[in-house]
């Protein structure tokens, strides 16, 4: 049994399928971690959404800010957005089941065995990996429950406050959370977000700087998979840290982590669309 992590899909279900016919990849015995945006952008989110619900019981996933704007989206609660290709999703015969195992996916994993933890965006310097696991505990309780799950989507727009406080509440205090985990980039020392900035290591804003380069963050040394930043390419120089994201969507190519040898192996996209 080996355990792969992979990057950011977005519908690229081609690459994907290169990349677990290269490692031989076996759902009867093999895991696949998946570090979100399973959809969007990209052109088979439909397709790869049903390969991976055909095989969840080997899969492990973390949910990205696609996947959170199409459950959005799904429950009318947000409109379809000029480059969104998640039409295809919405008109199928089987989006309900398609959602439904979408929406009980976690913000944050932990595996306790490998002490590795996988996250879309990252974990806000702030928070030991203790509190954090707590606080994507709410959201995904919040996902999961069908009367709170409206109001969370509706409430999960939006760039403010840019800085958690325990005593925020409500859907404010649930938006802050999913940020943190599936959109953050660029912060502060004290997790004041930036979420603008969407370039590499060297465009942060004046004060601010990537979330994982905090000398006093306090998951330091921790192990944690990520995604969602294509512009890093896959690195980000942290010890511990593993930055999967290589933009395949966008032209680049998509990585896959043998989280127990910790060998990377990459697909590139263009190969694949003149196949
Ligand atoms: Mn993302």
């Amino acid at each position: 049994m080996t355990t792969y992590a992979v990057g950011d899909l977005q519908g690229c279900l081609d690459q994907l399928k290169c990349l677990l016919d290269q490692v031989h990849f076996d759902p009867a015995k093999d895991r696949l971690w998946l570090v979100g945006d399973l959809v969007n952008r990209g052109p088979k989110s439909l397709e790869t959404l049903r390969f991976l619900f055909s095989i969840r019981d080997s899969v492990v996933c973390v949910l990205g800010n696609h996947d959170l704007h199409l459950l959005a989206v799904a429950h009318n609660i947000e409109r379809l957005r000029k480059a969104d290709t998640l039409r295809e999703i919405l008109d199928a015969p089987d989006r309900a089941d398609l959602l439904d195992w979408l929406r009980r996916q976690k913000l944050l994993h932990y595996d306790e065995q490998r002490d590795i933890a996988m996250v879309h965006a990252g974990i806000p310097p702030q928070w030991t990996l203790r509190k954090a696991l707590k606080r994507a505990a709410e959201v995904e309780e919040a996902l999961q429950d069908d009367a709170r799950l409206p109001l969370f989507l509706d409430g999960m727009y939006g760039n403010e406050p840019a800085k958690w406080d325990k005593d925020l509440h409500g859907v404010t205090r649930l938006r802050v959370i999913t940020n943190y985990f599936t959109r953050m980039r660029f912060c502060k020392a004290d997790g004041t977000l930036d979420l603008k900035t969407k370039e590499g290591l060297g465009t942060a804003p004046p004060g601010y700087a990537p979330w994982f380069s905090f000398p006093n963050r306090k998951t330091h040394g921790q192990k944690i998979i990520f995604g969602h930043w294509a512009a890093l390419e896959g690195q980000c120089n942290e010890p511990g840290l593993f930055a999967l994201d290589t933009g395949c969507v966008w032209g680049g190519t998509m990585t896959l982590l043998n989280i127990d040898s910790g060998q990377r192996i990459s697909c590139s996209c263009q190969e694949n669309h003149h196949e």
